[in-house]
């Protein structure tokens, strides 16, 4: 009797707070939703326009405090729902709904949402005495988006979605590991690309490279210098993987010293002059406390200095323009931790600013936990990728935090056959020579990355999305990814290439053509 009732009661306090479970409703009904601390700006249904299926666009923001707005669109297909959501990642400082990310998984039938992490605007100026707006930032926009979509498609389609996954890079994959680590119930499938996850120390690097070209002026290294500075690391390393291709499969393998290019005589467009030498070793070695001498972050690697889409997008200023790096390290620094807008990069100090900054924001922009115990016990995967050309977050930190993850979750499988492999099951990283920040860059760097992939395919050999579909509807984990890209000497040609899971690397079969991915088997090094 005690259970019949409680069950009773279970049953009429749930129903309650969410739409019976049977009756779908209509596009524009949902605009009455009852949500809780969450407000439904509008509910429209979208005909089909271009490359867009018709689907039903709902606009919402969510206040689970005083000082919250997070702001967050769901698209909903009006027909051919695959019965799964994809909640898509921000970039940067985000500040916008990424609706254009959408488009992709509404085309493949997902329920597809974003965020704009609870402010507008691409700096950090809303966090000045606001700080439960950082929170929202760090981590509430995201869960609040998953939960409050989650019972939008509930009310509209009648049903829960069957599986619910999260691909993000930059800050989305800050804010993939995080779900993972935070709200390990949140996706059954999470993609972190190049994620920005110990955000504190990777901002401080940001400014350890634009104090090393900045303190001495003739450190400042030219734009036009870049492509010199490719062609002698990749010269110097090219063969170390065995092929003459352009690219460094693994450039931990190459010691590349700028001092070979030092200018002998007069300066000129192929080589640097000693304080440029200096400020290129400072950048690679990456930041240090000055005190301790601990390392703070890896540095960059060579290999990839030459693309208009690193180094000169995100390292070296310009004459009238300051650097992508330049812009995160003053806005974090000055408006997140500093809240002075005046604030001036020149006198961080990387011993205590930096303490001060992981004490302030650490805890709650930082996704450096190890522990992935929860995830991975909810049945969770994970795929990780980082492009060894990336000049905005260092390849260097994924595979640092992969190690962390693999040397935590080691300690608690003892008993498991498979005890050399603790990851393995839920968690995979690939790395990709020559690509940039998410995409771009050279080499191997389409592979359903960045939310586009060529022909919308639902590849698992060749589209991440698909990869982690599979993964986690068929248990078949990914041994690797095939890349598209263009071969790194002859633009006219396109290259295919296996991206090995971490720790394997691509290697030449000795035979075949070179830009065809069956000629290359994934090794341990
Ligand atoms: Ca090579």
């Amino acid at each position: 009797m005690q259970n019949r009732y409680m069950n009773f009661l279970f049953f009429a306090g749930a129903a309650l707070f969410v739409a019976p479970l049977s009756a779908q409703q209509t596009c524009e009904s949902l605009a009455g939703l009852k949500l809780a601390h969450t407000s439904i700006a509008s509910a429209v249904s979208v005909a089909a326009a271009g490359n867009i299926p018709a689907h039903c666009a709902v606009k919402a923001s969510a206040h689970p405090t005083s000082d919250s707005d997070i702001k967050f669109e769901l698209w909903l297909p009006a027909a051919g729902w695959n019965g799964k959501y994809e909640q898509v990642g921000n970039g940067g400082w985000a500040g916008n709904v990424p609706v254009a990310a959408l488009a992709e998984p509404l085309r493949r039938g997902f329920a597809a949402a974003g965020t704009d992490d609870g402010h507008t605007g691409g700096t950090a100026e809303w966090a000045m005495g606001h700080p439960e707006k950082l929170v929202d930032f760090g981590y509430r926009a995201v869960h609040e988006t998953r939960v409050q979509s989650g019972l939008v498609i509930q009310a509209f389609y009648g049903k829960e979605a069957s599986r619910n996954y999260f691909v993000g890079c930059s800050d989305g994959g800050r804010e993939a590991l995080m779900e993972a680590q935070r709200f390990a119930d949140d996706f059954d499938g999470i993609i972190a690309g190049a994620p920005a996850n110990n955000w504190t120390h990777t901002i401080a690097g940001h400014l350890w490279d634009e104090r090393a070209l900045l303190d001495d002026p003739l450190g400042t290294v030219p734009v036009a210098k870049l492509p010199a500075v490719q062609k002698a690391a990749v010269a110097q390393c090219d063969l170390l993987d065995g092929v003459k291709d352009g690219l460094i499969e693994d450039p931990r393998a190459c010691h590349f010293d700028p001092g070979t290019i030092v200018c002998k005589g007069a300066d000129g467009p192929d080589c640097l002059t000693m304080p440029q030498v200096t400020a290129m070793r400072k950048i690679y070695a990456g930041p240090k406390n000055p005190r301790t001498g601990v390392q703070i972050h890896p540095g960059f690697s060579p290999g990839a200095e030459g693309f208009p889409d690193t180094w000169a997008a995100w390292i070296v200023p310009a004459a009238q323009r300051a650097p992508a790096q330049f812009g995160f390290g003053n806005t974090f620094y000055g408006q997140a931790v500093y809240e002075d807008p005046k604030w001036d990069f020149r006198k961080l100090d990387f011993d205590k600013d930096v303490a001060y900054a992981d004490e302030k924001a650490g805890p709650v922009l930082n996704s450096s936990s190890p522990d992935l115990r929860s995830f991975r016990a909810r049945g969770g995967k994970l795929i990780q990728y980082h492009g060894w050309g990336d000049t905005a977050i260092p390849p260097q930190n994924s595979i640092d935090y992969y190690e962390l993850v693999k040397q935590f979750m080691g300690k608690f499988m003892d008993a498991r056959s498979d005890a050399a492999k603790p990851v393995d099951d839920f968690y995979r990283l690939f790395l990709v020579p020559g690509m940039g920040h998410c995409r771009g860059g050279g080499g191997p760097n389409v592979f359903g990355n960045g939310g586009t992939v060529a022909g919308a395919t639902m590849d698992p050999e060749r589209d991440l999305v698909a990869a982690l579909d599979r993964w986690v509807e068929k248990g078949v984990a990914p041994d690797h990814l095939t890349g598209t890209g263009k071969d790194a000497l002859d633009a006219a040609k396109t290259l295919t290439r296996p991206l090995c899971v971490y720790p394997k690397v691509a290697h030449y079969k000795g035979s075949g053509d070179t830009n065809d991915a069956a000629s290359f088997s994934c090794v341990v090094q």
